[in-house]
């Protein structure tokens, strides 16, 4: 039978679906075979556009027959490869890209329903409208869908306040592998009935289900705001500056970010516009962000006294504090574009990695050591969100130097090991995908995997949903 003919999986999606649902356009297919880092190219087998649950629902029951793979894809902005399909040409990458209507957004009981192709920062945008507030924000949010940060449990920029992606979901509503759809778009703060489904589908990057709406938290607005970019001379004492923001002025904190002097040297070469706001350098800084509902709360008063009181006990050598919002949004600019930065430098090693934070300086001391000592030919770019003890330890190789990436799994050991033995996590916030299948295998624990091995059995027997991710595939309990 020739490819394409009348029995093939290709030819019953299509004559079950049509053209309207099923792309084959090879430019369409392209544009969805390759990941963020364009590191992992796939092959489609097709580009599946569902236009409602009902529509998903039809399309999985059908893959699970026929046991075609299905790889959804949100943003396509995730950094594990999660999104991309395998180079078989036999999996069907399915977006809901068309599925992104804002259901109901609902004041009083202070939740909303957004359909799961909905870019983030319209997400946030539907919620400002009604004077409230959708805490999740990263650098991708203008791209990134809310079906893939419910599927990465992505963290970003708020975590240190509002928590990472699951703590802001209060119920979703999900496609299994077979067709069955679970719906629990429920506003409910408060609901033991049973085992809580939603955990399972938040952050399991797509290989139980597809999540195609949830009903998310909202939380009062933001009207005022005190951003500050604060020059510190070590790590241990930018950890010390925020226990003491979090002593004083309590959840007030939302932001607390590490950024590096090598970071700010990539800004300025590679996105001058980004300006540096003080004079002299120095070795860290952090952007720290207290927020509040209340637009009189002196807030720049309050996050100033501190950062005073810090300078006077030797923590911080200078400090800026943004004097009105075209200000803060330029301090926030630096940040964001850290990784943008970065990629425009070339080659790089990212370990996402997180530690309790009273470990992170020694953490950072011992690592950076070991890199200098074995790995000098790259550049260390540790940065993140160190109020969530999360950092992002990047190696940036020299210009001109190839020698990094053939030494990546060498390097990558070492790191992850220092960061286990230190109780902590080598996927803080990225997901596991198809990088770091290998590194879940290592690191969790053997009882851990049978229980995830065996969740997965159970909703997708057929390893229809996203093979090849999160966990080795083939392999049952
Ligand atoms: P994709 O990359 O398309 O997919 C991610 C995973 O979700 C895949 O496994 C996919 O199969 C699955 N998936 C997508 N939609 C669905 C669905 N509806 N149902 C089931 N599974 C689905 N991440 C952070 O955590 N914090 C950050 O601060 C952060 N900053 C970033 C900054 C930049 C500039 C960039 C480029 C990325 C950043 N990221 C960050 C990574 C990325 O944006 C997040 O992982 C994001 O949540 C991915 O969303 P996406 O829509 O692009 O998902
Ligand atoms: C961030 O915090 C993102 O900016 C990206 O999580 C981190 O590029 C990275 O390593
Ligand atoms: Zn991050």
């Amino acid at each position: 039978m020739m490819p394409g003919g009348a029995s093939t999986p290709l030819a019953q999606l299509l004559a079950s679906f049509g053209r309207e649902v099923i792309e084959t356009d090879p430019a369409m297919l392209d544009s969805v075979a390759v990941d963020h880092h364009l590191r992992h190219r796939g092959k489609p087998l097709a580009l599946a556009l569902p236009r409602d649950t009902a529509e998903v629902s039809r399309l999985l029951a059908l893959c699970n027959t026929l046991r075609i793979g299905v790889v959804p894809q949100g943003g396509n902005t995730g950094y594990c490869a999660a999104a991309t399909p395998d180079a078989s040409g036999t999996q069907l990458v399915l977006s809901l890209r068309r599925m992104n209507a804002i259901r109901r957004v609902d004041r009083d009981d202070g939740a909303m329903i957004v359909e799961a192709g909905c870019i983030l920062a319209e997400v946030q945008k539907a919620a400002s409208e009604v004077g409230r507030f959708f805490p999740l924000s990263l650098g991708a949010e203008g791209s990134c869908q809310i079906g893939g940060n419910l599927s990465t449990n992505a963290g970003g920029l708020n975590v240190l306040r509002y928590g990472m992606t699951r703590d802001l979901v209060l119920g979703l509503e999900v496609v299994l592998a077979d067709g069955r759809v679970w719906s629990n778009l429920s506003p409910l703060r408060k609901d033991n009935t049973g085992y809580d489904l939603r955990h399972l589908f938040l952050g399991a990057e797509g290989t139980l289900g597809v999540i195609t709406a949830a009903s998310l938290k909202l939380f009062p607005a933001q009207r005022g705001s005190a951003t500050a970019l604060v020059a510190v001379p070590t790590p241990a004492a930018a950890v010390q500056l925020l226990a003491r923001l979090r002593e004083r002025l309590g959840d007030l904190v939302n932001s607390f970010e590490l950024i590096p002097q090598v970071a700010m040297q990539l800004l300025a070469k590679h996105l001058p516009s980004a300006r540096q706001p003080l004079a002299a350098t120095a070795p860290w800084y952090v952007l720290c962000e207290a927020t509040s509902a209340d637009a009189s709360d002196p807030l720049a008063d309050k996050l100033g006294a501190e950062i005073e009181a810090a300078i006077e006990a030797g923590l911080v050598d200078d400090a800026v504090l943004a004097q009105n919002e075209r200000e803060r949004l330029e301090l926030w600019q630096l940040r964001e574009n850290v990784p943008e930065a970065q990629r425009r430098e070339g080659a790089s090693l990212k370990h996402d990695v997180s530690l309790p934070i009273g470990r992170l300086a020694e953490f950072i001391d011992i690592a950076s050591r070991w890199l200098g000592e074995h790995v000098p030919e790259a550049v260390l770019v540790c940065y993140g969100h160190v109020g969530d003890g999360n950092l992002h330890f990047n190696l940036s190789a020299q210009p001109g130097d190839t020698s990094l990436a053939s030494r990546g799994a060498e390097i990558r050991r070492v790191i992850h090991d220092l960061v286990a033995e230190r109780g902590g996590s080598f996927s803080a916030e990225h997901g596991i995908g198809q990088t770091k299948v290998d590194e879940l295998a290592r690191y969790a624990p053997a009882v851990e995997l049978e229980i995830m091995h065996g969740i997965k059995h159970l909703l997708d027997p057929n390893g229809i949903m996203n093979p090849g991710k999160v966990l080795r595939a083939g392999r049952t309990p």
